[in-house]
């Protein structure tokens, strides 16, 4: 482990008099993690520390209780392993002992200005810089404000923030108008029929789950899930559909043809309130018949029928549509095929009905006003970041990437791709700044490594994708160590560089900024919403935002065929696009690795966040692989064996487990762990590849297909111990 840091945490470094009083205090602090459900968490602080920390019980949609990852968030606050100060690196790139050394925060911030200056300065110019960050907190002023501001300013290179929800949000847009409305989720509870598709709900939005159980009990709702993978939701359902992995428009498709065939249609919505019906229709009727369905989901032909029959006709109707399908070659389409479903029954009509992708944007939140895309010079490059092994090898177009700042992520682990990514940390002449509050998979490769601030050490303003709350998150308790947050860090490089003051101001006017926006935010003032803590947006009681059949379209209706579409070179209606390694259609690929491995996150785990704490990681176990009997039996594996899992692009060593939680020709890895933790030194992302979702230049995690052999002898060590 590099650089522990000394403790006691529990008497933080610098604490001001005003948070330091003896009696204790309570303050409601707002989750940060990159999760729907934007929690609000009741923190307790004695002599300036925290000292308990639960779920807010007068919340309405936090309901007083907290996830299995969070309700242990002191336990990372309070970490001895919180990096607590600024390091240099003394010795070579990669996992190790003490090849950092402990330096000031002038020293540090000298350093990063000064190279940056020089690369901007130089031939390459600041295109050379290439920001990474996604979303280690989801808060406005330390993911989507000054950070944004300083690299607009600065003229580096764009991050295309895509590994996560990219390819669904095109998708849904194409349908919607939209990428981001959709169903209200407090109203799930007046819902008769629930389809989690592609949502490990119970886990990844669990007080939404807790919403979808309420459904149940009070009027008996059916809990469908629709997962290759037989998660923890799917368990937890009245009904589970397992079809193969990257098939989810054509089971769609095939839904459609039997609610056309059997004129289950809601006619009257559909004239109303879309294009292209008839079009639809044609298509699915001559090309998607439940035999043919069945033949590329593995769905029976009988559950096809009978789902398309319950859909059709038990209202409210509510579509969970979540991230699982949209991390497959055709993730995009899949998305815009599905979100047709409720304009074909009416289910938009219905409190609760219709889908639900992402709440984000009821907000109107005036991000333009916070991020100032106009600082950048017009032309100034994207960078796709599933690609960041590709920048980094100098394979894409324009200059080279010199330098590298990463903040909110750790693209080591997470990143499609690995070795290429780890080969292009390795870059000897990169420099690399990381901010993280832990020694990371990606802080081993960093040059300069700065300590960030946890949720309850700095003030944050926050959004969420599934629910309708704005929300404040006042600072708690003062810095650990000499840690800093974001928007800090980011300032005092600004200032250093030169750039505008009135461009980097302080955090009130910041939030005052972004709640100048649309009409959702009216009346939510900076003083009101620091005095109530979280305020539902202006928003109708009984919410339905296309009850009326009027969409964000250019035809102002659901597009169920797209000009748009075939303008981007599209097919305009909705089709099936195979996954790009799928066996079906790929049966040389299929001949060498002819699994298909799924590698969502695991329930203790927020993707590689808690992977490091002792608490998490008891709790979770170490790396496993999941493959159905038969595919262990006829490679010579038992349960508990160790393996090997590979493709062409990489390896990673994980314990088989028999779990009965796939189908043959399907395999599970679930994480994200670190690879400085794991035998082997490397990851599930090891083996999963950087090519791209049909639209929105998406990540394909899911669509990978692989072999697994046992493991001659006992497992490699892994390059640190946590
Ligand atoms: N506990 C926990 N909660 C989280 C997160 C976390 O890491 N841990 N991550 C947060 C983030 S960043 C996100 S983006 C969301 C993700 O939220 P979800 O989308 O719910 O998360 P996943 O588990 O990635 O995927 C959901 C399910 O899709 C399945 N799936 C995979 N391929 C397919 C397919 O082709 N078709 C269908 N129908 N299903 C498929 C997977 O097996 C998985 O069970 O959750 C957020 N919440
Ligand atoms: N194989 C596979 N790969 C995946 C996924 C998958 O399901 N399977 N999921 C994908 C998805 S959905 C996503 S969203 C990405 C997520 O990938 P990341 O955005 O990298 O998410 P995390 O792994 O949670 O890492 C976030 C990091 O931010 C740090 N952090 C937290 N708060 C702060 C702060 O205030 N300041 C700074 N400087 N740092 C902070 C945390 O300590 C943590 O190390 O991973 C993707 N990768
Ligand atoms: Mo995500």
């Amino acid at each position: 482990m590099i650089a522990r840091p000394t403790p006691p945490p529990t008497l933080p470094i610098g604490d001001p008099p005003a948070l330091a009083t003896a009696t204790p205090t309570v303050v409601k602090n707002v989750c940060p993690l990159d999760c729907p459900d934007t929690c609000r968490m009741v923190v307790t602080v004695r002599n300036g520390v925290a000292t308990d920390l639960r779920g807010d019980r007068e919340h309405p949609f936090t309901r007083g209780f907290l996830c299995q990852k969070m309700a242990r968030y002191l336990d990372r606050v309070y970490s001895p392993d919180r990096l607590t100060h600024p390091l240099r690196r003394v010795g070579p790139k990669g996992p190790g002992r003490g090849r950092f050394e402990r330096i000031g925060w002038d020293e540090a911030l000298d350093l990063i200005a000064d190279r940056f200056r020089a690369i901007a300065e130089s031939p390459d110019g600041p295109e050379a810089i290439l920001p990474y960050s996604y979303y280690g907190t989801m808060g406005k002023l330390q993911a989507e404000s000054l950070d944004r501001r300083f690299f607009h300013r600065l003229g580096a290179s764009m991050l295309d923030r895509t590994i996560c929800a990219s390819a669904g949000g095109v998708g849904y847009e194409y349908t919607m108008g939209t990428g981001r409305l959709g169903a209200d989720p407090m109203a799930v509870v007046d819902c008769s029929l629930i389809i989690n598709w592609g949502s490990n709900t119970a886990n990844t939005n669990s007080h939404l789950w807790s919403l979808m159980i309420e459904a149940r009990k009070r009027h008996g709702a059916s809990i469908i899930t629709i997962d290759p993978y037989t998660s923890p939701t799917a368990r937890r359902s009245d009904w589970h559909l397992q079809p193969r992995p990257g098939t989810d428009a054509a089971l769609a498709l095939g839904l459609m043809h039997v609610i056309w065939r059997d004129g289950l249609q809601d006619q009257d919505y559909l004239d109303r309130g879309t294009v292209g019906a008839e079009l639809l229709r044609d298509r699915v009727l001559k090309e998607y018949a439940p035999d043919r369905v069945s033949a590329i989901t593995g769905v029976p032909a009988s559950s096809i029928e009978e789902l398309a029959r319950r859909y059709a006709t038990e209202h409210p109707s509510l579509i969970r549509l979540n991230y699982g399908l949209q991390r497959h070659g055709g993730g995009g389409m899949a998305v815009r095929t599905i979100s047709c479903l409720p304009a074909i029954v009416g289910a938009w009509r219905h409190r609760g009905g219709g889908v639900l992708l992402s709440t984000s944007g009821t907000y109107g939140l005036n991000s333009p006003a916070l991020t100032r895309p106009d600082l950048s010079p017009p032309g100034t490059r994207s960078v796709n970041m599933n690609r960041l092994g590709e920048a980094l090898l100098g394979e894409l177009d324009g200059p080279p990437v010199r330098a590298l700042y990463v903040y909110n992520c750790n693209p080591a682990a997470v990143a499609p791709d690995q070795a290429k990514v780890i080969r292009g940390l390795s870059r000897a002449d990169l420099f690399t700044v990381v901010h993280e509050l832990f020694p990371t998979d990606t802080v081993d490769y960093a040059d300069i490594v700065l300590p960030a601030t946890s949720q309850l050490e700095h003030e944050d303003l926050h959004t969420s994708y599934g629910h309708h709350f704005v929300m404040h998150n006042p600072r708690a308790i003062a810095p650990v160590g000499e840690s800093r947050s974001n928007a800090e860090v980011f300032r005092a490089l600004a200032a250093r560089l030169g750039f505008e003051p009135k461009l980097f101001p302080d955090d009130d006017t910041l939030m005052r900024q972004a709640l100048d926006g649309g009409p959702a935010l009216a009346g939510i003032s900076l003083e009101r919403l620091k005095a109530e803590g979280s305020i539902r947006l202006n928003l109708p009681e009984d919410y339905r935002p296309f009850a009326d059949g009027v969409f964000p379209t250019p035809s102002g209706k659901c597009e169920l065929y797209s000009d748009r579409m075939k303008a981007a070179g599209l097919d305009p209606l909705p089709t099936y696009i195979p996954p790009h390694e799928d066996p079906i259609t790929k049966p040389d690929l299929a001949a060498k690795y002819p699994l298909q491995l799924l590698s969502p996150p695991r329930p203790q785990f927020l993707n590689s966040t808690f992977a490091n704490s002792a608490s998490h990681l008891k709790a979770a176990g170490g790396p496993t692989i999941e493959l159905a009997a038969e595919d262990a039996s006829s490679r010579g594996l038992s349960d508990g064996d160790w393996a090997e899992v590979f493709n062409d692009r990489g390896r990673f060593v994980a314990r088989v487990a028999l779990t009965g939680a796939v189908r043959p020709g399907t395999a599970a890895s679930t994480g994200i762990y670190w690879s400085r933790l794991s035998p082997g030194g490397s990851g599930v992302n090891a083996t999963t590849s950087a090519a791209l979702t049909d639209m929105g230049g998406g990540a394909t995690f899911f669509d990978n297909l692989v072999e697994v052999r046992k493991l001659d002898g006992p497992p490699p060590a892994s390059p640190c111990e946590s």
